[in-house]
């Protein structure tokens, strides 16, 4: 297996399993965000790419795909279950986003987390030339950063949680709360959404480890520092901008306006399908503002997509039953033929389509209890190559940071969500343009380009400079 000098270790393999025309099983890039972002300082650095390819299959080899060095780690039914299912999306999801669900704390579960950890590691310290950098990516990986810094000393490690870090009265009730704390101090630059999150977790780390920080600094007792600060990621502005301009996307938002018989307003959703992500509250205030008048079926619609996700992890199958309910509640009170009142998909589009969706809308509508940042909002906003389209964003979303001109709502109050999807709907196109052109510049200047080599920038110029340098390819 070829060695590399930058190594990205994330839950998922930046490819899905297909099986091709001639029965043949092969991979199929899925191109999120993240890949887009490194894929240019990958190729800079004959990067390699560490992770999970989806399902259990075994004995996968390293692979190149499309010119990326990916290196498959395998997980057991049990892994699976304990592991994906169970203590990062059982336990940690709910309990970094603020307890949205409640969090199940199981034995079992934090072995199995420990178990695959290691197994991390132990990869990454088999790809790693000596001096490279390591890039770990979220919250399923906290504990590689210290076990691969006790297997390779050598290395510049760092990882990046896309969650949010919870405030210290809430991780507390984690029982491995000590591990998880040292486990991410293996690194030496932890990034953070928000300077809020990086915060929370300097204090836990001086409150429950004891060690010394200062600021963005935390001294351990070998002298290593290691800092925390905050990384707001991004999208690539460009690749959608170009899509959203594309003759086959605007058509295709014409004819999906079309379709929904050319409404006046067309508010939409798009969420992976999450409790975190505010669907249920967002539909029915809708909902109340159809039933109480204030806006008219016909006129108004909703259109919400909700893409499949953790299907198997049972607070995702009722969240799935409960927005089913009010789904086919509200149609069934309030549609009329031809035009209900929600348009509603549960599945999961190409990126054209998407793009096709964001230039349809009206009203993008983004609602989430807690969200680490939020893409989707951004990818809204860099759509709307026209300066117009508006915007209603939780405050309790990172990107509510950035985006202050949308209109913010507090999820938890729905009368004060209602009054903000109503001004939205009816706001001075003027009004709308302003906002709207603000945000543009906001998302522009700050890209997911901006976002990876600022890290890596920040990472190579920590500690004694010895490591290799990482290359940000232009
Ligand atoms: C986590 C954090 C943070 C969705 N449906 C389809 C589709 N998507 C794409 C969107 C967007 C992405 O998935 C979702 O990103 P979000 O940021 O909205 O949310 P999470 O999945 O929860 O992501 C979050 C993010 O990590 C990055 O750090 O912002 O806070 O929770 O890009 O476009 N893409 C396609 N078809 C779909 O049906 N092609």
């Amino acid at each position: 297996m070829a060695k590399a000098d930058l190594v990205i270790v994330a839950n998922r393999l930046p490819v899905d399993r297909v099986v091709g025309g001639d029965g043949q099983p092969g991979w199929r890039r899925s191109p999120g965000g993240l890949v887009t972002a490194l894929e240019p300082v990958m190729r800079a650095n004959d990067g390699a790419w560490i992770g999970w390819p989806g399902g259990t299959e075994t004995g996968l080899k390293p692979f190149k795909e499309d010119g990326l060095q990916l290196v498959p780690v395998s997980l057991s039914e049990e892994d699976v279950e304990e592991f994906y299912e169970g203590f990062s999306n059982g336990t940690l999801w709910p309990l970094f986003h603020d307890l949205v669900a409640k969090p199940e704390f199981h034995r079992e579960w934090w072995d199995a987390y420990v178990r695959v950890n290691r197994r991390f590691a132990e990869k990454a310290a088999d790809v790693a030339t000596e001096g490279a950098t390591v890039w770990v990516q979220d919250y399923q990986l906290l504990l590689v950063p210290q076990m691969l810094r006790e297997l390779r000393p050598d290395l510049r490690i760092a990882i990046y949680l896309h969650i949010p870090f919870p405030p210290t009265e809430l991780f507390q009730q984690l029982p491995w709360r000590r591990q998880l704390l040292e486990g991410m101090l293996g690194a030496d630059l932890i990034g953070f959404q928000l300077p809020g999150g990086a915060a929370n977790f300097v204090r836990l780390v001086r409150q429950r480890v004891g060690h010394k920080t200062h600021r963005d600094r935390v001294y351990l007792p070998d002298g290593r520092i290691v800092r925390a600060k905050a990384y707001p990621i991004s999208i690539d502005v460009e690749g959608f901008e170009e899509l959203a301009r594309s003759e086959s996307v605007q058509a295709r938002a014409k004819e999906i306006r079309e379709a929904l018989g050319d409404p006046e307003t067309i508010f939409l959703g798009i969420d992976r399908l999450d409790y975190t992500k505010g669907i249920y509250a967002r539909l029915r205030a809708f909902g109340e503002l159809l039933s109480e008048g204030d806006l008219e079926v016909g006129r108004a619609m909703f259109v919400q997509v909700a893409t499949p996700s953790r299907e198997r992890v049972e607070q995702y199958r009722i969240l799935r039953d409960d927005i089913d309910r009010l789904v086919g509640r509200l149609n069934g009170d309030l549609g009329q033929i031809g035009r209900p009142a929600i348009v509603y998909m549960h599945t999961s589009y190409p990126r054209e389509e998407m793009a096709a969706l964001y230039l349809a809308a009206d009203v993008m509508v983004v609602t989430p209890y807690r969200d680490g940042m939020n893409l989707v909002a951004k990818e809204y906003v860099a759509c709307r190559f026209e300066g117009d389209g508006a915007l209603v964003l939780s405050e309790f979303a990172g990107a509510a940071a950035e985006l202050k001109q949308a209109w913010l709502v507090n999820p938890y109050d729905l009368n004060g969500m209602k009054a903000a999807l109503l001004e939205a709907a009816t706001a001075d196109p003027k009004e709308i343009g302003r906002r709207m052109r603000a945000m543009r510049k906001t998302v522009t200047e700050n890209d997911v380009k901006h976002w990876a080599t600022t890290f890596l920038e920040d990472l190579t110029e920590l500690g004694d400079g010895e490591a290799l340098e990482v290359e940000t390819a232009e």
